[in-house]
This record gives structure tokens, C-alpha cells and sequence, in this order.
């Protein structure tokens, strides 16, 4: 298999999904840790302008946002499988996860730790929102914060009244994406103990572990990129060939420019050519991206 490269950093919680994938698919990977905060040019050389962790590399093909990731990585590592049972329900966990669980953890970090966070970060994390930095704010949310986590890590606890995972009598993908958002509360300082069955789940996601990681630099990566030629992909969607733009739906909406080469229901690709490799495609999903043309 061509190695798996993650640009991730350690402290990224979706990046912890995808290691945490990694470790229950137990496989070999390179690690090029990028920045926390712009600029990050290792990055953005492959991307084209994507700014977001993680991202998934394979020779020249370059895979944004982890649920992109999740599939890839059952594509090339199918067993022991993430989306055997109950898909869609998990799947739809997972978005749940994505973007309201993780949104209630994150300012519930910033705001119970505001003394400790320091002003560049939060300078470019308001930029990333188009908003400005405001510690006061911050810090008055975190009740507001704790009570969404508490509803949420309640209807988890639940769930996990039917059995070890989330959907279905083996883990999948769900548990992935839910697990990232409560190791995060679980670092931010909160304590898991009102949710037994949600603390135990917790170490038993821990304990699948990061797979075999290995430290690259960004430049043997960008030199794996140089080398590799894109991977064949079906070519399929209305418009091929036609310059497009793709950017996030949301935050870190900086956009990405190129040439469709595909366009399923689920995936966007773009060939591209990258300052110094050459042409890489770079894939996002459907879901949370918008695509322009013109
Ligand atoms: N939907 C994306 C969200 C990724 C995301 O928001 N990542 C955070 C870090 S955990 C991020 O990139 N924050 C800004 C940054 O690190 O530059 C995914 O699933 O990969």
C-alpha cells in the first residue's frame, strides 16, 4: 500500500479522529505535523489554499476533512470495517457529531481556559470566524456550553445503555467521530464521571491507540507528491473540465481553485498544480463544502 501520510498536530481533536481510526485499522503511517494557526505554506502548498486539520495524503492525491478521510482509509484498509452495520445511522451520528457536539466543546475549551490560551491563537481563530477576539466573551459561555454538552453526553450515555459502541454491537465510524469531541471536553478539564457508560467507551476508543505512526518532514512528503501521479477517478458529474473553486460551507474559507475532474453525490475533486510537485488532486466532500464555477 502507498503510505499514509496525516498533516495533522497533536492537539487537533478531528486529527484525533483520524489517528484514533488509524490505531483501530492498525496501520503504518507518516506524520507531518502542521501549525495550529496560519500561515501554514507546508500545507497549503498541497491543498491549494486549504487551511484545515486533517488532511489525508496519498502519493499525489490529497484528501480534505475527515469524514473524506474516514471513507478513504476504509477504502484502502477495509477490515476490520468502520461502516458495516447501521451505516447511515452512523453516518448521521457522526454529522451530529461534526457540527453541533464539537461546536459546543470548542468554546466550552477556549472559554474554561481562557487564562491559558494566548492572544495569537485567539487572534486567529476570530479571523478564521470573521469576528474579533473577545476573552470576556469567551470565558461567559461556558455554562451556556456545558449545559448543550451535558444534554448531548446524555443521550450518548443512553445509547450506550444498548451495548459497548454507539450503533451497532462492534465500533464504527460514529463512535470515531463522537470520540473526538469527548476526549476534547475530557482535556478541556471536564469531568466524564456523571456518564459512567460514556467514560468507559472513552478508554475503550483510547485503547485501539494511533496505529504505527512515524515522524516525516513536510518536504518528503511534498517530494512523495512530486513523485506519484494522481490515482485514477471515475469521471463522472456535469462540467468537467471547467475551472471551480471549492471552499468550506463554514470557517476557514479560504478557497481552492482548479480544474473538476469529478463530481459524484458525495465527492468534489479538483487537479491542480502544486508550486514545485506538480499536479495533485486534491478531494473534498459534498457535505460542509460549497463548489463554484466560473
Ligand atoms: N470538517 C472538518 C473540520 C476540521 C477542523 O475544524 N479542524 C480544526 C482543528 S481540530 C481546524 O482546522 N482548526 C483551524 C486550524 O487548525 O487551522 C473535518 O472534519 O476535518
Amino acid at each position: 500500500m502507498t503510505t499514509l501520510v496525516l498533516h495533522h498536530y497533536d492537539a487537533s481533536p478531528y486529527s484525533e479522529k483520524v489517528r484514533a481510526i488509524l490505531g483501530f485499522k492498525r496501520l503504518d503511517w507518516a506524520s507531518v505535523e502542521m501549525p495550529a494557526i496560519m500561515p501554514k505554506p507546508d500545507l497549503t502548498v498541497l491543498t491549494g489554499g486549504y487551511r484545515r486539520a486533517p488532511v489525508l495524503q496519498i502519493g499525489a492525491d490529497i484528501y480534505c476533512d475527515s469524514a473524506l478521510i474516514a471513507e478513504i482509509l476504509e477504502e484502502v484498509a477495509p477490515t476490520p470495517p468502520l461502516f458495516a452495520a447501521a451505516a447511515a445511522a452512523g453516518r448521521l451520528v457522526a454529522h451530529w457529531a461534526d457540527v453541533f457536539l464539537f461546536w459546543k466543546v470548542a468554546p466550552y475549551f477556549v472559554g474554561s481556559n481562557i487564562d491559558r490560551i494566548p492572544d495569537i491563537f485567539l487572534a486567529d481563530r476570530a479571523a478564521m470566524w470573521g469576528t474579533k477576539p473577545n476573552r470576556e466573551r469567551a470565558a461567559a459561555q461556558v455554562p451556556q456550553m456545558l449545559s448543550q454538552i451535558g444534554v448531548g453526553f446524555a443521550r450518548l450515555e443512553e445509547m450506550l445503555a444498548g451495548g459497548d459502541f454507539l450503533v451497532g454491537a462492534r465500533p464504527s465510524y460514529a463512535d470515531f467521530a463522537v470520540y473526538h469531541c469527548v476526549w476534547f471536553a475530557a482535556r478541556s478539564g471536564l469531568d466524564l464521571a456523571p456518564w459512567p457508560r460514556l467514560q468507559a467507551w472513552t478508554a475503550r476508543i483510547a485503547a485501539f491507540g494511533q496505529g504505527q505512526r512515524r515522524a516525516i518532514a513536510a518536504a518528503d512528503a511534498h517530494a512523495m507528491a512530486r513523485t506519484a501521479a494522481p490515482r485514477p477517478v471515475a469521471p463522472e458529474g456535469a462540467g468537467l473540465g471547467d475551472e471551480v473553486a471549492v471552499t468550506a460551507e463554514s470557517f476557514g474559507l479560504e478557497a481552492v481553485t482548479g480544474r473538476l475532474v469529478a463530481l459524484g453525490p458525495e465527492r468534489i475533486t479538483l487537479a491542480r498544480e502544486a508550486d514545485g510537485i506538480g499536479l495533485v488532486h486534491v478531494h473534498f466532500p459534498r457535505l460542509g463544502y460549497v463548489l463554484r464555477r466560473g
